[in-house]
């Protein structure tokens, strides 16, 4: 199938928004959603995990980030949430959603922020170079390739913030609306290459807004028409299909790119609800933020001690794909890691 035109890509986002519209956030009293997915250590072998990551569309890894790091981390990203305005993406170059959605879906008083890579040196250190979360992309991505961050951002989710709207995450990348499904074995055979590490720098609780996830929705079959279809209500569920996951701080729900989620409501008096996002897509697409070319100064200079596994994934080398010769490839002798001397 021919990859859908910009123009298109942009319709799909709008029609993303309007049946994102038509759920229903309102809380149904009695229903308990604390059931929990898949909770495993980090010292589960990466095979193991992505299995379970692709059976459960989501997984828990619990203390993937000790309390120490977690802490600095915390330290970093208070300092650059105070001066960041609540209710708005975490790209302040962004036009406000049209219908006044932003509220909606970044929540009333709810802060973002990216641009990690220069704000947070504990986000250099110890996000980036983290030993669990590249052993298990090596794994998740191995059918396409190499993977690259795409974007990392702050979510700081504040008292009185209402419900996001149900979505999934991959649908910012066309796979995810034209990727036919292929039976491989007679498995269904659709390789990952979307994934979010949502990062408690809090506990998350039922009450503060722990991400809510819809069982069973990463096997949704969207119809090629979908790109067409103005009524779209895949991503529709009651609330009792929604189950929240509550994390301790240094937990992580990893998200497949096709489990349908959403932030949950605050209703918390004065609690604010930390999650750090993590977006890593196959190197084959696109990421959302250009980190070679943002990173100043202090970052560049930082990132030069990191590991090559660490260097690779914020675009500081060529990326090798499983079909193909190759892509961001510097044709210079000795390719991006010689020529770029970092
Ligand atoms: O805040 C959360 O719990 C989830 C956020 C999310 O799903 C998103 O921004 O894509
Ligand atoms: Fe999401």
């Amino acid at each position: 199938m021919t990859p859908p035109s910009a123009a298109q890509c942009i319709r799909t986002t709008a029609k993303r928004v309007r049946a994102s519209q038509l759920i229903t956030t309102k809380c149904i009293p009695g229903i308990i959603h604390t059931r929990y997915f898949s909770r495993l250590p980090c010292s589960t072998p990466a095979p193991e995990l992505n299995t379970h990551l692709k059976n459960d569309g989501c997984i828990v890894l619990t203390q993937m980030f000790p309390p120490s790091q977690i802490s600095l981390l915390n330290t970093d990203f208070h300092q650059a949430l105070a001066t960041t305005t609540p209710g708005r993406p975490a790209n302040p170059n962004k036009a406000p959603l049209p219908n006044s959605l932003d509220a909606q879906t970044f929540g009333k008083n709810t802060k973002r922020i990216g641009n990690l890579i220069n704000l947070s040196p504990a986000f250099r250190d110890h996000v980036i170079t983290n030993p669990t979360l590249h052993d298990l992309c090596s794994e998740i991505f191995k059918e396409t390739g190499d993977y690259w961050l795409s974007t990392a951002q702050m979510i700081e989710l504040g008292p009185g913030s209402k419900a996001q709207p149900l979505h999934a995450d991959g649908a910012g990348w066309w796979p995810f609306w034209t990727m036919a499904d292929t039976e491989k074995e007679g498995v269904l055979w659709r390789p990952e290459y979307a994934v979010n590490f949502l990062i408690a720098m809090t506990d998350t609780t039922v009450d503060n807004g722990a991400t809510g996830v819809v069982r069973g929705s990463h096997k949704i079959r969207y119809t090629p028409d979908v790109l067409n279809n103005p009524d779209f209500d895949a991503w529709k569920f009651p609330d009792d299909r929604v189950e929240q996951v509550e994390l301790a701080a240094g937990d992580c729900l990893l998200l497949g790119s096709r489990i349908v989620h959403r932030g949950e409501e605050n209703k918390t008096v004065g609690e604010k609800r930390g999650l750090l996002s993590c977006t890593v897509v196959s190197a084959s697409l696109t990421p959302d933020e250009a980190f070679p070319l943002v990173m100043e100064a202090e970052a560049r200079e930082a990132v030069k001690g990191l590991d090559e596994r660490a260097k690779k994934f914020v675009g500081l080398r060529d990326m090798n794909m499983a079909i193909g010769e190759g892509v961001w490839q510097d044709f210079r002798i000795g390719g991006l890691k010689t020529c770029l001397v970092i």
